[in-house]
């Protein structure tokens, strides 16, 4: 006869394990398989000098951009290091994300000995260490955003195509942005691969439709992607007379139907505001929930995740989400993955969609940030699950361990699967 939990002393520890323990599949990183070489990203230097880190050096630094850029990387993590760990404390989420990797991965946080930890990284190889932060951070599998518009990338998958997707832990997403956004340059990069597209794009003109589409059903099918991805700013709108808007409708949407894949549509972040700060330039601004009811309401075969980059979206979306089956909601993203943010969401989150919603993405750009961005994104998720929970017990329903298992696993792992998969 299965347990069935009695009290809340044993509610909370089954809830606690279940959340700690639970491999999760990670939906959109910036990280890369060990076959794409010098594009993964790892190491104490890398992760203090990530552009989040940046953004929060140069409010402290009397260095001015030009000087910061003109640092190697080692110099740059040492500038942040003595800029917001040494000469004030590091309780940021981001600086302690930092302290949180290097805890986890056993070296001394309290000797603050930068040159110990590079040392204690120099002993790493690079696969052993993807094997050790992945089962640090009992991460199961992680989507690339994977760029055909990146050169460096490009000419990776048209060398060495296969090895690229040996690895079983890192799937693939195939990221659009600049198709969308820049059309004129891109437009030429398509024609320099053999697809026959105009320098304008007009819906009217059938051959560049055509051609658009093929380029991302042939990329979609060599990279195996997952799903289509893009980014839109905070005044996106849709339907809208706007090449972005016919591009969606012609062809974006067209080649997820033929590819069977969803859209994952990251919406609200306004690109560099600031440009001296490179990556770290772009800010937040509220967004049109509304561009998502249409394009979810006029393409109802099409699945859409969707993510906004603003509190006061979350909301509406989630609410949204309650009307369209074909909408999952994931991840708190970039400027929300702070754990009083994530706590407010995805209480929301639990209370108007249950269970059916992705909850969590880790945006890592360097591979150990997989360690932090998990360990403090599941303590915020186990909190607001065992409030859930407890509230459930004080009804009189009891549950199983099982049944709380089986509600992790498909928030953390097998939503995304099951609607990747679906159709
Ligand atoms: O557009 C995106 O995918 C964002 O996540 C950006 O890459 C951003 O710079 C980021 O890393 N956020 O966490
Ligand atoms: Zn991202």
């Amino acid at each position: 006869m299965p347990e069935v939990i009695a009290d809340k002393e044993r509610l909370k520890q089954v809830v606690s394990r279940a959340v700690d323990q639970t491999p999760v599949t990670d939906i959109h990183t910036h990280l890369y398989a060990p076959a794409f070489g010098d594009l993964g990203l790892w190491g104490v230097d890398h992760l203090l000098s990530y552009h989040y880190l940046i953004a929060e050096t140069m409010r402290q630094t009397s260095l001015s951009y030009e000087d910061f850029w003109s640092l190697d990387r080692r110099g740059m993590a040492d500038h942040v290091w003595k800029t917001l760990f040494i000469d004030r404390s590091p309780y940021s989420e981001a600086c302690r994300g930092v302290l949180t990797t290097l805890g986890r991965l056993g070296m001394d946080v309290a000797s603050r000995d930068l040159s110990a930890y590079r040392k204690w990284y120099d002993g790493q190889t690079y696969l052993d260490f993807v094997d050790r932060v992945f089962s640090i951070a009992k991460v199961k599998a992680v989507v690339m955003t994977n760029d055909p518009f990146d050169p460096k990338e490009r000419e990776l998958w048209l060398r060495k195509e296969e090895s690229l997707l040996q690895d079983r832990r890192f799937y693939t997403s195939l990221r659009i942005d600049p198709l969308l956004y820049d059309w004129e340059n891109q437009s030429r990069v398509l024609r320099e691969m053999g697809y026959e597209v105009g320098a304008a794009f007009s819906p009217e003109d059938r051959r560049t439709r055509e051609e658009t589409i093929r380029f991302l059903v042939d990329w979609g099918r060599r990279m195996k992607a997952l799903y289509l991805a893009a980014s839109f700013p905070p005044d996106f709108d849709y339907p809208a007379d706007s090449t972005l808007s016919a591009l969606l409708d012609h062809c974006v949407l067209e080649a997820c139907g033929r590819l069977n894949i969803p859209f994952a549509m990251m919406i609200g972040v306004k690109r560099r505001v600031n440009p001296s700060l490179g990556l770290a330039g772009d800010r937040v601004g509220r967004a049109k929930v509304e561009a998502v009811e249409r394009i979810c309401a006029r393409h109802p075969q099409r699945r859409f995740l969707v993510t906004m980059l603003a509190r006061e979206n979350q909301h509406e979306l989630i609410v949204l989400a309650r009307k369209f089956r074909n909408l999952m909601v994931f991840g708190c993203w970039w400027f929300l993955n702070n754990p009083s943010l994530v706590e407010e969401i995805t209480a929301m989150r639990c209370e108007m969609l249950g269970t059916a919603f992705i909850p969590q993405h880790s945006d890592a750009r360097v591979l150990d940030q997989l360690i932090y961005k998990w360990d403090h994104s599941r303590r915020v998720i186990a909190r607001v699950l065992h409030a859930q929970y407890e509230a459930l017990h004080d009804t009189g329903w009891r549950m199983t361990p099982h049944e709380i298992e089986r509600d992790v696993r498909n928030l953390l792992d097998q939503n995304f699967w099951t609607f990747v998969k679906r159709g």
